[in-house]
């Protein structure tokens, strides 16, 4: 299990990966923060082709070719806007990570990785939601044999070092 994840630190709109997975709004339309720079390295193909996807519910995801990027496929996924809690986003964001891991693992997808959703715009906790991310992805390859591989992308240094943190925490041997 501890070979199946990784902790980087980086651009993910560079990643060789079979799929990268998109923080992304219900439109699916594009936007800021690493949807803006995912769009912008991928070209206009994916806007296309997301135009075509009739928008995507939060907690839901939805997948689409690369076109331009290195990755071969990009998870659409939408996060829950952080209000205090109480809104069921934990719940919420939880269900991005399986949902789009479940469309991965459908795709045959071996080597998947995440931004950090719903922490930018979206404002949800860093630390609440990297613990969430590593449960959720430790929850799921134990029990399905792909991915093979998932990779979380951390924007940042301290980003980085949080994701070392939270994984020590929550996996046992
Ligand atoms: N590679 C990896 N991580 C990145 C990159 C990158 N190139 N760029 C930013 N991040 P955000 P959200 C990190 O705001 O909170 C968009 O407008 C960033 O540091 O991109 O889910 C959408 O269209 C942060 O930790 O996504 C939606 O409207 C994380 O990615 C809305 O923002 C997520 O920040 C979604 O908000």
């Amino acid at each position: 299990m501890r070979e199946r994840i990784e902790i980087i630190e980086g651009d993910i709109t560079k990643l060789r990966v079979d799929a990268i997975v998109n923080a992304a709004n219900r439109s699916l339309l594009g936007g800021g923060g690493v949807d803006g720079a995912i769009h912008r390295a991928a070209g206009p193909g994916l806007l296309e082709e997301c135009k075509t996807l009739g928008g995507c519910e939060t907690g839901q995801a939805k997948i689409t070719k690369g076109y331009n990027l290195p990755a071969k496929f990009v998870i659409h996924t939408v996060g829950p806007v952080w209000s205090g809690g109480n809104r069921n986003e934990d719940k919420l964001l939880s269900d991005c990570y399986r949902n789009s891991l479940k469309l991965a693992a459908e795709n045959k997808v071996r080597t998947i990785a995440f931004p950090s959703i719903s922490t930018g715009a979206y404002r949800f906790p860093f630390e609440r939601a990297a613990r969430i991310a590593v449960q959720t992805t430790l929850d799921f390859l134990s029990k399905n044999p792909m991915p093979e591989k998932v990779i979380f992308c951390c924007f940042g240094r301290e980003a980085y070092d949080t994701y070392l943190k939270i994984f020590d925490e929550l996996y046992k041997e």
